[in-house]
């Protein structure tokens, strides 16, 4: 590291500066109520990235982005080869908080304008990257602009995907103009570094404020549409009725009980859509989608070939027909023990207490993960809340969590 001082170990990031940026960020898409709105590749997501580019091209990064339209910023190393990658995302869920996916952008940047500022110029080039669509909440699977850079979805697989009004991500993309010229995965990181808020309880009621995040949970996405028969809600006698909607909502129910007795297992039915949706109709069909996950992938098996039995036969028990897509499967995914050492390292060199722990939701990372070496850092989220506007962060807390990020950078961008 050629600098005023040598190491950079007595760097740190300028607090206000990346408060205020996640602010400017957070104005981007308000949904008024503390939270933020940027469904990918919308026109909010579009306003996102144009924002994100200028503030790279004010650090005086190198900004390309790919026919994803991945953005990457990039401070050159004094020696050639890959990059050390941070990142993570700049989309959002529909209700989504400030926090999610921006912050570790954002520390990402700030990491790379302290350098720049301090005069360094690291061993390694250092990469900050926003990947399209983490969220899935428009288009599934999730995690898809890392999954087309990882290699493990097609780019035209990814153009095919549609949200709800039949959009296809190919048609969203060029009316954001977000196509980018890099052929996806082009840049191949040295190592990958996300900094993320947890999203859950554990690190706000048990502490410490920094989390080693030693791998990510496996993931399986479903959608369901269950056809029945719509009938007079009052003449209909119960056993004339095919009811798709009795026999989605015994699959909700069914699904707490399989998390009930499966270990670390969680279950989510996030929607449920009725046709016609009328008071006194019984319904015609049923749209639903099953959210698993697990740290064990036999143990997520397990939990998918129950509900799968458990809905033929109630299907069958209502006269009720269906079919089943799935829309994304992850399997569980640990990280580098180098990385996550370099990351506890840091934290301790910072004064900062860690504890290793698994991430329940999935990241950019778990992706990345199989084509470079690849870990996170969690920082706490207030009474664990996530995906709701009132997701929430204390700024001492971004602030460690920043500043870890750009401790645990160094170590990797001089080794
Ligand atoms: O669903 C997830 O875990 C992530 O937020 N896409
Ligand atoms: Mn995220
Ligand atoms: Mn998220």
């Amino acid at each position: 590291m050629s600098s005023k001082s040598e190491t950079g170990s007595n760097l740190r990031v300028d607090g206000p500066r990346l408060l205020q940026r996640l602010a400017a960020l957070g104005r981007i898409g308000d949904t008024g109520d503390g939270g933020a709105r940027r469904l990918a590749l919308s026109e909010e997501d579009r306003q996102g990235r144009l924002w994100l580019i200028a503030e790279m091209k004010a650090i005086g990064l190198t900004v390309e982005s790919d026919k994803i339209g991945n953005i990457f910023g990039t401070l050159p190393g004094r020696e050639p080869g890959p990059p050390i990658m941070l990142g993570s995302h700049i989309d959002t869920v529909g209700t989504g908080g400030r926090y999610d996916g921006a912050y570790g952008v954002l520390a990402g940047l700030e990491a790379l304008a302290v350098l720049r500022d301090a005069g360094m110029t690291p061993r390694h080039s250092i990469c900050v990257a926003a990947f399209t669509n983490e969220e899935g909440a428009r288009f599934q699977p999730d995690m898809m602009g890392s999954c087309v850079h990882a290699g493990v979805l097609s780019l035209e697989d990814a153009y095919a995907a549609k949200d709800a009004d039949g959009v296809s991500v190919g048609e969203a993309i060029r009316a954001i103009d977000a196509i980018g010229p890099l052929e996806p995965g082009a840049i191949k990181p040295r190592a990958y570094l996300e900094l993320h808020i947890e999203q859950g309880p554990v690190l706000d009621s048990e502490g410490p404020t920094i989390g080693a995040v030693t791998g990510v949970q496996g993931i399986r996405w479903f959608e369901i549409t269950l056809e029945g028969e719509s009938n007079h809600a009052g003449t209909t006698p119960i056993s004339y009725r095919r009811d798709p909607g009795l026999v989605a909502s015994a699959l909700n129910v069914e699904a707490r009980t399989i998390a009930d007795s499966i270990p670390d297992q969680r279950c989510t039915v996030g929607r449920m859509e009725f046709t016609p949706g009328q008071i006194n109709v019984v319904p015609k069909r049923v749209t639903m989608t099953l959210d698993l996950r697990n740290p064990s992938d036999s143990h997520l098996d397990r939990a998918e070939t129950h509900l799968k039995e458990f809905l033929a036969q109630t299907a069958k028990a209502h006269a009720v027909t269906y079919s089943i897509q799935e829309t994304a499967r992850f399997a569980a995914t640990p990280f580098d023990e180098r990385l996550i050492v370099a990351v506890e390292g840091a934290a301790k060199e910072l004064g900062h207490a860690t504890r290793r722990m698994v991430s329940g939701a999935g990241h950019d990372a778990q992706l990345i993960a199989a084509i470079a070496p690849a870990a996170m850092i969690f920082v706490p989220s207030v009474e664990g809340l996530s995906h709701n506007p009132r997701e929430f962060t204390k700024p001492d807390d971004l602030i460690a969590g920043a500043n870890v990020l750009l401790a645990a950078t160094l170590r990797l961008a001089d080794a």
